[in-house]
């Protein structure tokens, strides 16, 4: 461990200790300590623990020594870990909320049986907190403000969220007399799951008025920053914003550079620089020379007028580097690079190729809109087919359907498909439920008047991987199972998956020609897009499933359209791409 991280664990076990109500000079020994630490050097440190001299050092006694040790060459200190043990994670969580230290902690806790940041929101909430001795109104309420904050500002936001934010942004600054291009970069632009904040670029001579437009965004809450060619600003949300403005010429390196990944990048600069040329955020100008790549790059500017080959757009810029353009969404640092340069990148499959969408809920199970309403809004997205997908019975917390009412809602669906009252045909099927030992949750004859059926864990999350890889290939087995819904389960910012096998689920899915679901729900985005790329080459197949529970959600599509990108899918890895008749033929096997 290096000697910060080493006074990292000494300050927490301080904090630890004061959870736990201890001796205030025992608790200041650790604090005195890390700050003794950290005023020595690195390589003082180690020369120090090797000739065993670290107790002289003033703040620092025998037993912390003994204990800096055992960080220092092992990185790890069985003290430490046993007192970690001894105190709820949650109190360690609530010692980040301004204004609440570990005493009021230890109160809350001694008084109100408090250990997580989520019942000291009720306890807030129901007035508990202010009665207590030393805490008052005030106290409750900046408590209250600070975990609001904190889930807002600490955390990275969905894509959608931020998509959502970034797209008005961009149109407006585009329609600016001052801007000549603009693009919102960053994890945006590649499709990333979640967002940590938006980078917005535009290429412009005129500063003042773009950032005069950008802080003053309705929307923006606090400008963090404001300088000459950039600005910062945060939202409602707590999502935060960088602005730069380059000059035109510059835009098309400060858009590659932006838009990442940092893998990616690093990957590309030695890519250029062992063609003897330097790529920058400024220029891809020759290596040679003296000055830091923006000098070069200016040098170079204001000899030829224009940089290097006159490269103006981002298909260029990969050309002088031997390379086609590779889509956002693969700048990942996974390979891309070198499929581009042996010209192997797939063409990837993109939102217009979809002909319609499996997987929708509708309010007879825990929908918000109706059958009919939703295949308007299918329709009116110019989708040959919808699927429905209602649950099953077992999953009555979301209204699930008894084999009486499934019975119904296909009769339904057959007679709305029958009366051509809209375009769009209907597919009826279900989610039905994956039991706990793996069986579905209705009869076969019940199941053999379905037109598809998607198979989904919604229950006993807790099963060991062994445990639930099993159970859920045992519904991949099952004859009547069509795709897999929503691999993991996992809520992105909000609960982790459950735990499965994922390699042996995609054998199966593979083996008994079952699709696995991209869930395209911005929340999951389940299967990973991470898994896709290998999957898919072994013949995997994908179905971009929006999981909407009211019309606005068919629009998630584009959500899942991304994640597939990411995960190097082709139209013809994904089963709703197909037309009608092909579906139709397809589900009939
Ligand atoms: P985020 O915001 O955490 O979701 O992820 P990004 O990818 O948007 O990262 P961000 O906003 O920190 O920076 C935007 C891009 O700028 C990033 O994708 C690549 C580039 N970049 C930032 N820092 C570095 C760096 O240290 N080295 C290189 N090569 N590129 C960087
Ligand atoms: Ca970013
Ligand atoms: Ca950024
Ligand atoms: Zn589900």
């Amino acid at each position: 461990m290096t000697k910060n991280e080493i006074a990292d664990v000494l300050d927490e076990i301080g904090t630890l200790l004061e959870l736990k109500g201890e001796n205030p000079f025992k608790i200041r020994a650790y604090q005195t300590g890390a700050r003794a630490l950290e005023a020595i050097e690195e390589a003082e440190l180690t020369r120090l623990i090797q000739a065993e001299e670290l107790k002289t050092v003033k703040g620092i006694g025998d037993a912390l020594s003994q204990k800096i040790t055992e960080l220092h060459t092992t990185g790890k200190l069985e003290f430490y870990q046993k007192l970690k043990a001894t105190v709820e994670p949650g109190l360690l969580e609530m010692v980040e909320i301004p204004g609440l230290g570990p005493k009021k902690i230890r109160a809350l806790r001694d008084k109100l049986g408090i250990t997580s940041i989520a019942a000291l929101t009720q306890a807030c909430n129901e007035g508990k907190v202010a009665a207590l001795d030393g805490f008052g109104e005030k106290t409750q309420e900046k408590i209250l403000a600070g975990i609001k904050n904190r889930e807002a500002y600490g955390r990275r936001h969905l894509w959608w969220d931020a998509w959502e934010i970034a797209t008005p942004i961009v149109a407006g600054l585009r329609k600016l007399p001052q801007v000549k291009q603009a693009e919102a970069a960053g994890s945006l632009r590649r499709g990333m799951e979640t967002v940590g904040d938006l980078d917005f670029l535009v290429a412009g001579n005129e500063v003042a008025p773009v950032v005069a437009w950008f802080t003053q965004l309705p929307a923006v809450k606090e400008v963090t920053a404001s300088g000459e060619t950039k600005a910062s600003v945060r939202f409602e949300s707590g999502l935060q914003a960088d602005l730069r403005i380059v000059p035109e010429d510059q835009f098309v390196f400060a858009l590659h550079h932006f838009t990442g990944s940092k893998d990616h990048n690093v990957q590309m600069r030695s890519r250029a620089q062992s063609r003897g040329l330097s790529l920058s955020e400024w220029g891809l100008v020759p290596a040679e020379g003296e000055g830091t790549a923006k000098e070069k790059a200016e040098a170079a500017r204001a000899k030829k007028g224009k940089v290097a080959n006159k490269i103006t757009n981002e298909t260029e810029l990969f050309k002088a580097l031997g390379l086609y353009f590779i889509p956002p969404e693969l700048r990942e640092g996974l390979g891309e690079i070198e499929a581009a340069e042996q010209g192997e990148l797939p063409r990837l499959v993109e939102l217009k190729d979809l002909h319609g969408a499996f997987h929708n809920h509708t309010t007879a199970s825990d929908g918000r809109n109706t059958l009919a309403e939703m295949t308007a809004a299918a329709e009116a997205l110019g989708w040959e087919y919808l699927g429905i997908a209602d649950h099953s019975k077992s999953s009555y917390q979301a209204n699930g359907l008894s084999e009486e009412r499934l019975l119904k809602q296909v009769a339904e669906i057959r007679a709305l498909n029958a009366s051509r009252r809209f375009k769009t045909h209907v597919f009826a099927g279900v989610e039905c439920d994956i039991l706990p030992d793996g069986r579905l949750d209705y009869d076969d004859a019940v199941l053999a008047k379905l037109d598809y059926l998607v198979a989904s864990v919604h229950n006993v999350f807790t099963q060991d991987e062994a445990t639930m890889t099993a159970r859920i290939i045992r519904a991949i087995e099952h004859p009547r199972t069509t795709m897999l819904g929503h691999l993991t389960g996992r809520l992105l910012l909000r609960r982790e998956g459950y735990r499965v096998e994922v390699g042996k689920i995609i054998d199966a899915a593979i083996a008994n020609h079952v699709v696995i679901e991209m869930n395209a729900s911005p929340w999951r985005l389940d299967m990973d897009w991470r898994h896709w790329r290998k999957a898919a080459e072994r013949g995997l197949v994908c179905s971009v499933n929006p999981d909407a529970h009211e019309t606005a959600g068919l629009q998630h599509v584009r959500a899942g359209i991304n994640a597939a990108r990411k995960g190097w899918l082709t139209k013809e890895n994904v089963l709703n791409t197909l037309d009608l008749a092909a579906v139709k033929k397809r589900l009939a096997r």
